[in-house]
């Protein structure tokens, strides 16, 4: 039986480009990525997401809207990772780099794609047109998709 563990990642995207961070240590180190982390007990899903937003970008919003669900396989590892996607158009504060992560601005042309989770190229023009969607990736380490499905979908 497989367990998974709840996770947040928040997209902030202003017109023509996107907020990413540089994760500096842990998972995903080394690959740019949204801002996000464990939900902890007694915590909702959105205040997980507010709380590691803050903490790893300096970053408040106001709105989060829910986008995506995406859970992740990884192929010997008997614990899914249950990742809830919100995008934020509107952002008080300044990005400030934190012990976690090197916030930097990219344009949406541009998003870096090679260096991030393998998956993301598939669903950030999803979120970056609003669509919501969700979605299944299992992966064989940290680089390859051995099976996925993503759809659309019109609630969340
Ligand atoms: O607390 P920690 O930094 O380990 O949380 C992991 C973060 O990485 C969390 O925000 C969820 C996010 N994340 C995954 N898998 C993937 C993925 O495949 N793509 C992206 N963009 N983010 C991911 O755990």
């Amino acid at each position: 039986m497989l367990s998974s563990k709840l996770l947040t990642l928040v997209l902030v995207v202003q017109p023509g480009r996107v907020l990413l961070g540089m994760k500096k240590r842990g998972f995903g180190a080394g690959k740019w990525n949204g801002f996000g982390g464990k939900v902890q007990h007694g915590e909702t899903i959105e205040e997980a997401a507010r709380r590691e937003l803050l903490e790893e970008s300096g970053l408040t919003v106001d709105a989060l809207q829910k986008v995506g669900n995406i859970k992740f396989e990884f192929v010997g590892d008997t614990e899914l990772l249950d990742v809830h996607i919100f995008r934020a158009d509107a952002y008080n504060g300044e990005p400030t780099e934190s012990d976690e992560m090197r916030p930097q601005w990219f344009e949406c042309h541009q998003i870096p794609f090679s260096q991030m989770w393998a998956d993301d190229i598939l669903w950030f023009p999803l979120m970056l047109q609003k669509k919501k969607f969700v979605g299944y990736f299992k992966f064989q380490g940290h680089d390859v998709i051995l099976s996925h499905r993503l759809e659309e979908v019109e609630e969340l």
